[in-house]
């Protein structure tokens, strides 16, 4: 097997770079780490997916992806800065030892991977998917708006050409299908949904306020609109983290990591740590959380 040449957790890291440290990490960890392939992308790469936790039977699960959202570069730093500081420190800390003995964390350290290589290569500030179809030139679909939750009703766009095209129909990606398979499959151990993007720092819970609004509804029909805080998120439909939680998991939340604007998707590979070092807090914190519940 390849080496990771150049792999650093403190600078963003191109495709193949990660794609080689997927392997590395699970080989070096044979008793925390297994790598699987949940599916191909559009233009062919392996979607790899990463098991993390010791080997019992019927252990609970927390499923977390990166790199949805092609320019968002802190977002697959930080799921590799999670699989080392798991590997690290297992056995070595408590916390860390006890959630993976109890838990495994599947990671998938690059959704959308044709759309983060196209960011190295040709446009840093894409987004979308790279899939083409008949009958427009435009290239690629928003990922965040092609599930089957209120797919396509509000806060995406029928435009092929928009950044928040929701596609011709939900799970019409090769991508978002084989990650929506994946969950399906594993519904009955899959107990949290973690999704991680930027910019704008904000922890985002669309469902649970969402089922909330939707029951206050039921009463006199009285439609609240619903996110965290009066001004902080858009209505988006399609995402997600909303059709996780349809799904039955309860836990499902899409974190925004640094900054809130100045440098947006340029965050300078100087905040990788500190970045990465709070957003561990935060997610160890759930996962304790989801491990008494
Ligand atoms: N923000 C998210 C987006 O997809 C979001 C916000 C979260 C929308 C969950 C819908 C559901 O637009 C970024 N930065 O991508
Ligand atoms: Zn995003």
């Amino acid at each position: 097997w390849s080496r990771a040449a150049g792999h650093s957790y403190t600078k963003y890291n191109d495709w193949e770079t990660i794609e080689a440290w997927t392997q590395q990490v699970a080989n070096e960890n044979p008793n925390l780490v297994s790598r699987s392939v949940i599916g191909t992308t559009f233009e062919g790469r392996p979607m790899y997916l990463l098991k993390v936790g010791k080997a019992k039977p019927n252990k609970p699960a927390i499923f977390m992806d990166c790199g949805f959202h092609a320019r968002e570069w802190i977002s697959p730093a930080f799921c590799q800065w999670f699989v080392r500081e798991a590997v690290r420190t297992y056995g070595q800390e408590i916390h860390m030892t006890e959630l993976l003995d109890e838990l495994d964390f599947y990671v998938l350290p690059v959704v959308n991977i044709d759309g983060y290589v196209y960011t190295w290569t040709k446009n840093r500030m894409w987004r979308k998917t790279r899939s083409t179809q008949a009958g427009t030139s435009c290239v690629g679909i928003d990922p965040n708006r092609n599930f089957a939750a209120g797919w396509c009703e509000v806060g995406a766009s029928k435009n092929p050409c928009s950044d928040t095209y929701c596609g011709p129909a939900p799970e019409s990606e090769k991508e978002t299908k084989a990650l929506a398979d994946f969950i399906r499959n594993n519904l009955s151990s899959i107990k949290a949904y973690l999704t991680i993007h930027s910019y704008s720092q904000m922890l985002l819970y669309n469902s649970l306020a969402k089922a909330a609004v939707k029951e206050l509804a039921s009463l006199h029909g009285t439609k609240y609109t619903y996110g965290p805080g009066a001004t902080t998120i858009y209505l988006a439909a399609g995402g997600s983290d909303d059709w996780a939680y349809d799904q039955g998991i309860k836990y499902a939340f899409t974190f925004e990591l640094r900054d809130q604007g100045r440098h947006g998707f340029l965050l300078p590979e100087s905040q990788i740590r500190a970045t990465c070092e709070e957003t561990m807090l935060a997610v160890k914190h759930m996962a304790g959380y989801i491990l008494e519940h």
